[in-house]
């Protein structure tokens, strides 16, 4: 077997012979001596070309390469003290072009210029030459590992649901129809009843992690049209169970991450730091409104509005030392029917929202499983029964059940402090983007 390469850029260590692939991201000729900076998906390294050393042979490839080149080099590790990028340089030997790039780039992706978002986005994989830039995606592929991992260690099983759908499964209008052979079917907007159906054979901790879509026509730094749904669900017998899930599991990937060394190196380049609280605080919707009157921010009676969520947030950082805040006992009226209402005022759900820096990252519950109190539910929300297949799943013993669904690009796009959501997406998708 043929290696690409016997080392990662940020396995290097001094005196060593190494064999690396990547792109070349700089080149700087001083004559007898070449210096080109190579990326791998780990970092940057410089390698030097002297005449000398290499030979004419090598030194003319050298000399003819042109940024962002795809390239195998070999030769020696040695430290470096001057040398940028970690101390450490590579001396090089042999040197093999595997796959030329056209000049110039169509966007800068050192840095130095900067592009609007937009024009990134339609050069999106040439934007990912940027470290800074595919950084974002392996913190992100990261994040859901170690989410993943948590749950794996806690007995849930991944669950992979369909997302074309024979019905406007959660009601409402936000759905993307389609033709399905000869008939009309929908994108999935969520996993919800799926998640929640398979819990009747006996199966009793779940999760899901796919794309969900949503046709809302908002031009927002928030909103996609398409995003990577994180759906968790599982048997309980209060609310409680699943919040205790979903705290611990952030807290395990908080922890996970801070001790990544990868991760750790670019969380310093960004400038970001990432924490969690002791405890996340908890509060009923009706408490998050009386706080945020007291502040004189505008409330509505049945959810918190963008400025209520950052108000909310920023009020928990400053007296909690938290920026995480759980708000809870939404209204029935905003919320879905699939939700169980208290027992002692059906207005209310066992239902909550998980704000952390300013905006709601996860949405959740206890689900109504009694069939006759979920139809009701369904009718009291002006939606037709017949359109709900999932229902006949409820009556044959349906255990009590939470869960919840987070979005992964604000999530992702929230602890990395990044502007808009889209940064987060690898090919977001918005009312007008459909490439690439
Ligand atoms: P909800 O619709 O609140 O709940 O979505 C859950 C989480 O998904 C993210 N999210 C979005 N991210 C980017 N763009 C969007 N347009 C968008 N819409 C939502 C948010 C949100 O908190 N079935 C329920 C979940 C459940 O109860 O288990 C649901 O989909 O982070």
């Amino acid at each position: 077997m043929t290696m690409l390469r016997n080392r990662y850029i940020a396995e290097i260590k001094p005196d060593e012979e190494v064999k690396l692939a990547g792109h070349v991201y700089e080149i700087r000729d001083l004559g007898k001596l070449a210096f080109v900076i190579l990326r791998d998906p780990t970092g940057l390294i410089q390698v030097v070309a002297n005449r000398k050393a290499c030979g004419d042979e090598v030194f003319e490839k050298v000399k003819n390469l042109s940024k962002e080149d795809f390239v195998v080099v070999e030769g020696k590790a040695v430290a470096n003290e001057k040398a940028p990028y970690g101390g450490r340089e590579v001396v090089l030997s042999k040197i093999e072009v595997m796959a030329e790039s056209e000049a110039p780039l169509p966007i800068d992706v050192s840095g130095k210029i900067e592009s609007t978002l937009d024009k990134r986005l339609d050069w999106r994989f040439i934007d990912m030459k940027n470290p800074d830039v595919l950084g974002i995606f392996i913190f992100q592929s990261k994040l859901v590992g170690y989410m993943e991992e948590f749950l794996r260690k806690n007995r849930f099983v991944r669950i992979f649901t369909s997302r074309v759908t024979s019905a406007a499964t959660e009601g409402g209008a936000d759905y993307f129809p389609i033709l399905y052979f000869n008939k009309e079917a929908f994108l999935a907007q969520s996993p919800q009843l799926y998640k929640e159906s398979v819990l009747v054979s006996g199966i009793d901790r779940v999760y899901d992690v796919g794309m969900v879509y949503r046709a809302e026509p908002h031009h927002t730094p928030r909103h996609l049209c398409e995003y990577v749904s994180f759906d968790v669900e599982m048997v309980v017998t209060t609310m409680k169970d699943v919040l205790e899930i979903q705290e611990g599991m952030l807290r395990y990937a908080f922890e996970k991450l801070n001790k990544d060394e990868l991760v750790m190196k670019f969380l310093e380049k960004m400038g970001v730091e990432i924490t969690f609280p002791k405890k996340i605080p908890e509060v009923s919707f009706w408490e998050a409104n009386e706080i945020l009157k007291g502040l004189g921010v505008e409330t509505d009676e049945h959810d918190l509005t963008p400025e209520g969520e950052r108000r909310l947030c920023s009020y928990f950082a400053e007296n909690e030392e938290s920026e995480f805040v759980l708000v809870h006992s939404f209204p029935f009226a905003k919320k879905p029917f699939y939700l169980m209402r208290h027992e002692d005022n059906p207005e209310i759900t066992h239902s909550f929202d998980l704000l952390y820096r300013g905006l709601e990252i996860t949405s959740g519950g206890q689900r109504e499983h009694r069939y006759v109190e979920r139809v009701k539910n369904i009718k009291d929300k002006g939606l037709a029964v017949e359109q709900f297949d999932h229902l006949r799943f409820f009556k044959y013993g349906m255990p009590p059940h939470a869960g919840f669904g987070l979005g992964i690009e604000r999530l992702t796009m929230k602890m990395l402090n990044l502007k808009n959501v889209r940064e987060a997406s690898l090919t977001p998708r918005d009312p007008e983007r459909l490439v690439p």
